[in-house]
């Protein structure tokens, strides 16, 4: 049996991927470059600074900026997002989510955050869910992002465990990945066409029980 689950944020615990989305799009128009959902989808699970860098390499402007300048850039589409985020509330939190998170707890078992966001521990507690994490890891102290193995390992090392003993839940390309190479178990959540067809997937985290979890990993 699995000792823990390590849980990406943004599009398995609930939608911020719209707002990320809106604030990219708003800094990518200042700046004269266009970007649409079907680009957003690159950013998914994506650092904030990797993700600056994919707009601009898009847009032709890699090297229009400088170091300080890219960092102001990075800043205002987080201060622009973090405004957005203010309205997230425990009425967010994707279906099914909650459910598991207690049957979880009741079987003992441990639950890591595994999120690129550096705004992870504020969503949490915007949506009531501090109390249910026993670790958290911090994407800051994590030398390569998603879909290198880092952060995977790193939310099953705050937990006490070795990602092997661990679920890891995702819902973008980069993120599997990363799950993949940690060594921890993947289940997906959206499609096998974005995710793959050679791991456990779910169209929706309502069906993301402890039943569903422990049938998988027994597999
Ligand atoms: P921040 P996840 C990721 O969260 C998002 O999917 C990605 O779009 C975002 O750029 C990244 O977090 C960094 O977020 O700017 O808030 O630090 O999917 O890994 O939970
Ligand atoms: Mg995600």
């Amino acid at each position: 049996m699995f000792k823990g689950v390590l849980f990406d944020l943004d599009g398995v615990i609930t939608d911020t991927a719209e707002y990320h989305y809106l604030a990219w799009k708003k800094l990518a128009d200042d700046l004269d470059i266009s970007i649409d959902r079907q680009f957003n989808e690159k950013l998914k699970g994506v650092s904030r600074e990797d993700s600056l860098r994919l707009i601009l390499e898009h847009g032709g402007r890699e090297k229009d900026f400088s170091e300080t300048e890219f960092n102001q850039l990075a800043k205002s589409k987080n201060d622009n997002y973090v405004e957005m985020i203010q309205a997230v509330s425990p009425k967010d939190v994707y279906p099914g989510i909650l459910e598991l998170l207690k049957a979880l707890k009741n079987a003992d078992i441990k639950i890591s955050l595994a999120s690129a966001s550096k705004n992870g521990p504020f969503l949490l507690k915007q949506m009531e869910l501090t109390d249910y994490f026993d670790g958290i890891a911090d994407p800051a102290a994590v030398r390569a992002g998603k879909p290198a193995p880092d952060i995977f390992i790193l939310a099953a090392e705050v937990v006490g465990l070795a990602p092997n003993e661990c679920i890891g839940i995702e819902d973008a390309q980069a993120g599997i990945s990363a799950i993949k190479a940690s060594g921890a178990f993947p289940v997906g959540v959206g499609s096998a066409k974005q995710l793959g067809d050679d791991i456990a997937i779910v169209a929706s985290t309502a069906e993301l029980t402890l039943n569903f979890l422990e049938k998988q990993w027994s597999n």
